[in-house]
């Protein structure tokens, strides 16, 4: 059928084909898979275990918020949307645990960002973490505040990828505590190329 209303959804189509076209060409540059956890306990490596709930050192959850999975942490948003899935982790009492890890494809040459998002959700210690790519320690630790804030900590740095095409990026609590803190949460992985 031509008529106005038909050439005028034809054309909100095309402009909605250009719009998906845009943002599947800039999701394409994110070489993390579910660095957002929004697929769940899925697209990393880890040397914690999964569990459903708190108790349990060296330990993860991926849920909506901490409170869901244990009453004695508090309530808190993901940082992707308000309202989608974290990361919740139960630090480690071993040095040297891998929380999250991943092995992507780059570019030998090109310079990187990577960052993530953390909070503490139980103190009085908090984590720090350190990044690790190809098992060299890259950027400033990210020290989280003793207490739960509310907030969302960012930690962001730049690496360059030498002649190896494939980087393994690992995320590291550089904190022991078990019993005292040392819990908090993981969220919005990314690794872009810089411009
Ligand atoms: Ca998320």
């Amino acid at each position: 059928m031509r008529n106005n209303e038909g050439v005028s959804v034809k054309g909100f189509v095309a402009i909605t084909a250009l719009i998906l076209l845009a943002a599947g060409q800039a999701a394409s540059k994110e070489k993390i898979v579910n660095g957002n956890f929004e697929a769940g306990n899925t697209g990393f490596s880890t040397e914690y275990t999964f569990v459903d709930t708190c108790g349990q050192f060296g330990a993860y959850m991926i849920a909506v918020d901490p409170h869901a999975v244990c009453d004695a942490w508090p309530d808190m948003s993901d940082h992707t949307s308000g309202a989608g899935l974290m990361m919740i982790v139960d630090g480690a009492t071993t040095e040297g645990t891998s929380i999250w890890s991943e092995t992507v494809k780059v570019q030998p040459g090109q310079t990187y960002n990577f960052g993530y998002w953390a909070a503490t959700i139980d103190g009085p210690f908090g984590a720090a973490l350190q990044v690790y790519i190809n098992g060299v320690p890259v950027g400033d630790l990210l020290t989280l505040p003793a207490q739960y804030d509310g907030k969302w900590y960012h930690a962001k740095l730049q690496w360059t990828a030498g002649s190896k095409r494939r980087a393994t990026i690992t995320l590291v609590d550089t904190v022991t505590e078990g019993a005292n803190g040392n819990d908090f949460v993981l969220d919005d992985l990314s690794l872009k190329p810089a411009k």
